[in-house]
């Protein structure tokens, strides 16, 4: 752990360093701003890049949309890139945009507290250590507390059990009866290469996702060729950029695409899948894009193999060397594998985050955490979040949305040094507006459909994807902050 001095100061601390912290540093280095640190409770970069190593692990978004603008990430050769190479991207870009000097790695953020007669942030550290910042940019991501279901009988399981994104590499697969609980995008990424291994792979459904084809890994020869020429690499980056807006957005209000993408998921399936008991498991009920669809052509092919079993039972209990499921049967496992994804609604928790007049975010969020374009909350001054409540886009770039929210909080920092000051918020009735907007947005969606998904938190209410385009939301981060933010009065110090 980073030693962190009693009451050290930086201008802006930047919380965590996967892509949205990493983005949020470039961009104010080439801004011209050196006074901030990058505060991160893993020894490394890469945020879900780095914790998640599950064998098959890789990107199903083609790397050109999957970048940082400031160096995309080109490669000729490979349209979806593995974690590793995404870490490798991550980890070259921190040293390239100069930020290793601004890292302060195995420093875990514990709470936030803002100071209303200075206008200053107190943040305390893992350690006892604080900060003193004038700013403070969470950059925490949605997808990093892993959900373990609360299965009875599991402190009884005698064999190894672990989630998919907290990968044992010191358990051998080879020749064991392995369970695979949950089948999303992890769950899919990961079946084809346990099972490829185990002796036996029971994979455990409780709803089936719609899939979609990927493409394959490696450009065809045309494209190859074309790629090669200077400039290509943006057209075709902008070209899939708007091919996603256009055709995977009207697919969220069950549009035209919706229908499209519905063909294509069922011709899929009939194709991969013969047998029409399996099918019929395997085909979902739900309106496609209410859960993240899953972009894979290996996971059929992957769950008829002769040492997979399908299991659509629910899950009674684990005993000592097994899982029971509803009806009573009993199937012998030596590992489990939770593919149950992750605790995605919580966003800052467990920081404890105190705002203006001792307000609590967590106690403003019980209901469903909101944030005004996914960034800024009232009663928060000078505090952003980078890919906050709303802000993930299911039909196109997430490195992108965070590049658009990276703009606007630069514009606030310009704002607020032009004009002398010191502390800014949203204003609560533009934030009200917005939430009524993105409410009429989200109920013409089909993202609140009646399933079982992370977008969602456990009253149900929708509380993590955009429900719009990509534009849409170029186009309302493209506004000066004057409009939507006023300046907070210091209170008086009375010490
Ligand atoms: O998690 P998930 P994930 N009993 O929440 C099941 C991103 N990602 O880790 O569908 C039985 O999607 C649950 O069942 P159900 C991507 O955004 C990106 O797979 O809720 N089963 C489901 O099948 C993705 O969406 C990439 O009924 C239970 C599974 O566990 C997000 O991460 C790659 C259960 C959880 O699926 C999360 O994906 C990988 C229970 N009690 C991930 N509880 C890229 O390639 C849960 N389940 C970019």
């Amino acid at each position: 752990m980073s030693a962190v001095s009693f009451g050290a100061r930086a201008r802006i601390v930047i919380v965590g360093a996967g892509f949205g912290g990493l983005a949020m540093g470039s961009a104010l280095r080439r801004a011209g701003i050196d006074d901030f640190v990058i505060v991160e409770k893993g020894q490394d970069v890469g945020g879900v890049w780095r914790e998640n190593t599950y064998p098959g692990c890789s990107c199903d978004v083609p790397s050109h949309l999957y970048s940082l603008s400031a160096r995309p990430y080109r490669n000729a050769r490979t349209r979806h890139p593995s974690q590793a190479e995404i870490l490798d991207y991550l980890r070259d870009f921190t040293a390239a945009e100069g930020l290793r000097p601004h890292l302060r790695l195995g420093t875990a953020l514990t709470g936030a507290h803002y100071d209303d007669s200075s206008g200053t942030w107190t943040l305390t550290v893992t350690g006892g250590g604080e900060y003193l910042a004038e700013t403070v940019v969470f950059a925490v991501g949605q997808l990093h507390r892993p959900f373990r279901p609360d299965i009875p009988g599991l402190d009884s399981f005698g064999g190894a059990a672990f989630h998919s994104a907290r990968w044992d590499h010191s358990v051998p697969l080879a020749g064991r009866k392995v369970a695979v609980i949950g089948t999303g995008s992890s769950g899919a990424q990961l079946l084809p290469h346990v099972a490829a291994v185990a002796d036996q792979v029971t994979v455990y459904q409780r709803t089936p996702h719609w899939v979609l084809p990927k493409p394959r890994a490696e450009f065809g020869p045309v494209l190859r060729r074309a790629l090669a020429v200077p400039g290509m690499h943006s057209v075709y980056r902008k070209a899939l950029y708007y091919g996603a807006d256009l055709t995977l957005t009207p697919l969220l209000r069950g549009g035209w695409s919706a229908g499209l993408a519905e063909r294509i998921a069922r011709t899929h399936l009939r194709r991969e899948v013969p047998d029409p008991a399996l099918r019929a498991a395997l085909t979902p009920g739900h309106p496609i894009g209410a859960k993240r669809i899953l972009f894979d052509s290996t996971i059929y092919r992957a769950l008829q193999r002769d040492n997979v079993e399908l299991v659509t039972d629910p899950l009674r209990r684990i005993t000592a060397d097994g899982i029971e499921t509803g009806g009573g049967r009993h199937r012998p496992h030596d590992v489990l594998v939770f593919a149950t994804g992750f605790r995605a609604s919580e966003f800052l928790t467990p920081i404890t985050v105190r705002g203006r007049g001792g307000a609590l975010l967590g106690e403003r969020w019980r209901t469903a955490p909101d944030a005004y374009l996914g960034l800024a909350v009232p009663q928060f001054p000078n505090l952003f979040l980078i890919a906050g409540p709303n802000s993930f886009i299911s039909t196109g770039s997430n490195p992108e949305i965070k590049e658009r929210q990276i703009a606007f909080i630069l514009k606030c920092l310009r704002w607020q040094e032009e004009s002398g000051l010191r502390a800014i918020e949203i204003n609560p009735v533009a934030a009200s507006r917005y939430r009524q907007w993105l409410q009429g947005r989200l109920d013409r969606t089909v993202l609140g459909a009646d399933v079982p998904s992370w977008y969602k938190n456990a009253d149900g209410a929708v509380t993590n994807p955009w429900p719009a385009s990509a534009r849409q939301f170029a186009r309302m981060t493209a506004t000066h902050p004057a409009e939507s933010f006023h300046a907070v009065q210091l209170s008086r110090c009375t010490c």
